[in-house]
């Protein structure tokens, strides 16, 4: 297959680029380098040093005879050249991560709310825009998440679609499969359910081929790719903007620094190692849906687990301490979340648990790289209201 990746330096874009490159793909990165723009702009690094993008590309090259080719353009803003090149190139498929990811990040300002909604929706109207123009038959598969369902309100979270019954206007019963009904709890998830309206306006429409990956917080480093070489390292953000609650905690152990529980870390999420993530994307690109097919949506998730619960168990694993902090972000203060994963079991995924993952992420990541962390980019200071949180930090 000849595969178009937006976003393909990314933490999640970069590890499936090397795993489809690494089948037989042919893939193609678009990527701005926005992320690395940003982490300059933040005054933080990833906690292993990762590569420029093109000593990536060269070292997969010299140790795989394999080439990825990059174009460097922004999505959201560049769309003649995003439609020449998906004009030119003819991808089979195109796996969408060109989104900026942080929650913390765009509620931090008017400038990133308004930098992330722009950028979000304009790259994926961009890239659905060119497939129509272009009349390339692409299956194109999004990377949502599980936040758009608000974590279910206490309702079983079905895959996407929800069956509800309506009076019908002749006075019968009617039912519908409608799409859950979204709750988004910052301004970037608020991105993510919009993006679900562009797929099933331009899959109705148009008959553009569309899965939409609903997945959970991804944890972990490295994928079988990713191990190969130093160069090829995958990034991994820890700073209070762009770090997952799980790798922080990993590397907070690591570095002696008290686990950041917010609150009472009674909410609970959806988690997936990144090397099933990488598994899970290549199995939705080799079972595409039909033509006439609705926008199809699997939740990209092994494990649900409450924060408190992770901190717990990095505590036992390590000896840390953990820290319970007032909540910088407007949330329920503890959600139950039930959700169905099915489908992507049923094609075949076997799952990395916590339990057998998370000492060799602590040993191989978090301690191998402790020296290049800085203590001070560790608090997460993005607030969600204006009202700031009094600065109170209780230990248990
Ligand atoms: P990331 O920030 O590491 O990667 C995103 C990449 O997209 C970056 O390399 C960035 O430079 C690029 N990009 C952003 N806007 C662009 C634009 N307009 N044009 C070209 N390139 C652009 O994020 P990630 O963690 O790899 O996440 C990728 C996708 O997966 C995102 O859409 C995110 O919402 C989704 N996701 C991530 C997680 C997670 O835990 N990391 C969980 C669920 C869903
Ligand atoms: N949290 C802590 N301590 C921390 C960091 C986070 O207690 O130091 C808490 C948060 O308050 C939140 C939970 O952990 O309740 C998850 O936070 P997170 O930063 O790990 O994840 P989130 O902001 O939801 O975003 C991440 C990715 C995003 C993806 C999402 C999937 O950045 O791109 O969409 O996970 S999901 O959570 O399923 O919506």
């Amino acid at each position: 297959m000849k595969i178009l990746i937006p976003g393909g330096d990314g933490f999640c874009g970069w590890a499936t680029a090397l795993h489809l490159s690494a089948r037989g793909h042919a893939v193609h990165l678009v990527d701005n380098l926005s992320r690395r723009k940003i982490d300059i702009e933040l005054g933080v690094d990833s906690l292993t040093p990762i590569a420029p993008l093109r000593n990536r590309l060269a070292a997969w090259r010299e140790l795989t005879g394999r080439q990825i080719e990059w174009t460097d353009l922004d999505a959201a803003r560049d769309y003649d050249a995003l439609e020449r090149l998906i004009r030119d190139w003819r991808p089979d498929a195109v796996v969408h991560f060109a989104e900026q990811r942080s929650a913390p990040y765009s509620m931090k300002s008017a400038a990133t709310k308004r930098y992330t909604l722009e950028n979000n929706l304009s790259a994926t109207q961009n890239l659905l825009c060119a497939l129509v123009e272009t009349g390339i038959d692409a299956h194109l598969v999004h990377l949502g998440t599980m936040g758009v369902y608000g974590y279910g309100g206490g309702m079983r979270i079905p895959e996407g679609y929800l069956t509800i019954q309506a009076e019908a206007s002749d006075g019968g019963r009617l039912e519908r499969e409608i799409l859950f009904p979204p709750d988004p709890g910052s301004v970037y998830h608020m991105t993510k359910t919009q993006d679900q309206l562009l797929f099933y306006f331009y899959n109705k429409n148009d008959g553009i081929r569309i899965t939409d990956l609903h997945q959970g917080v991804v944890w972990g480093t490295q994928t079988r790719e990713t191990r190969l070489d130093e160069r090829l390292i995958n990034r991994f953000d820890y700073d209070g903007d762009y770090g997952t609650v799980l790798n922080r905690f990993l590397m907070q152990a690591a570095v002696g620094y008290p686990l950041t529980v917010h609150g009472s870390g009674g909410q609970t999420r959806a988690f997936i190692h990144i090397q099933d993530s990488v598994r899970c994307i290549e199995m939705a690109l080799t079972h595409p849906p039909a033509t006439s097919e609705r926008v199809r949506i699997f939740n990209q998730m092994t494990e649900t687990h409450r924060v408190a619960d992770l901190a717990r168990i990095v505590a036992e694993l390590t000896g840390a301490e953990i820290a319970y902090l007032d909540n910088p972000r407007k949330e329920a203060d503890a959600n139950d979340l039930a959700a169905d994963a099915r489908c992507l079991i049923d094609l075949g995924l076997q799952p990395t648990t916590l339990r057998t993952g998370l000492l060799e992420e602590i040993v191989e990541i978090g301690q191998r790289y402790r020296e290049r962390c800085d203590r001070d980019r560790i608090p997460c200071t993005s607030q969600w209201t204006r009202m700031p949180a009094a600065a109170r930090v209780d230990r248990r």
